[in-house]
């Protein structure tokens, strides 16, 4: 296995995963946007991964759910049960499509206006900011008395939620006025595979 990677991107949630699980895998690092990442995935987008044969994989989500289902041993995934297949998915798609994208305007507002004013992007940036606030206010509530996103173990949802909040760093209001969200983190913060991940794309908290 092979994964495509920029430092302290999305990119992070399948890192920390192959962290988890043990098997062998390479790591990439590339620049998005260059050419020669381009043939790989033309959408300019990282995580990517190869697993064998598999041709180019892409789409975070799905290459967590492709780790969780070869990697059974690993206890990844969900429960087995229809509402727990269920509790994964909506978390997954609530990170991947409404966290994600409230997020990036925040750090690329040129890519949201025509207007390349410093008082447009400004406000693209606010505007972003309002976003994430509200899906973290949100999120804050869920984790209440929880130390996982989904069930009573550790899952593929985790490191993606990881990955997300440790963007909430680069936010004007600080990571600990969401109480639950910044327990959460300084947990994560301490396992032994999110470290290893972490050093090895060169990121800090
Ligand atoms: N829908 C894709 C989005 C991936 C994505 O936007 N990744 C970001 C990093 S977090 C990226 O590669 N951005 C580069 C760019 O947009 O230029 C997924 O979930 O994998």
């Amino acid at each position: 296995m092979k994964l495509f990677y920029a430092p302290g991107t999305c990119a992070l949630a399948p890192h920390i995963v192959l962290e988890w699980i043990g098997e062998p895998y390479e790591l990439e690092k590339v620049q998005p946007s260059s050419p020669d990442y381009l043939k790989i995935n033309p959408l300019g987008q990282v995580p990517a991964m190869i697993d064998g044969s598999s041709g180019v994989m892409n789409q975070a989500d799905a290459i967590l759910k492709y780790l969780a289902h070869k990697y059974p041993d690993a206890h990844l995934g969900d429960d087995g049960t229809s509402l727990g297949a269920f509790e994964v998915d909506r978390w997954l798609a609530f990170f991947t499509g409404d966290v994600h994208p409230a997020f990036y305007p925040f750090f690329r507002p040129q890519r949201y206006t025509t207007d390349d004013s410093e008082s447009a992007l400004d406000a693209v940036k606010q505007a972003s900011f309002k976003l994430v606030d509200k899906v973290f206010t949100h999120l804050d509530k869920h984790l209440e008395g929880k130390d996982y996103v989904v069930g009573s173990h550790r899952t593929i949802v985790d490191p993606y939620a990881f990955a997300m909040i440790r963007w909430g760093n680069y936010l004007p209001k600080p990571l600990s006025e969401y109480p639950n969200i910044y327990r959460f983190y300084q947990e994560f913060l301490e396992d032994e595979g999110v470290k290893r991940a972490m050093k090895q794309q060169g990121i800090k908290k």
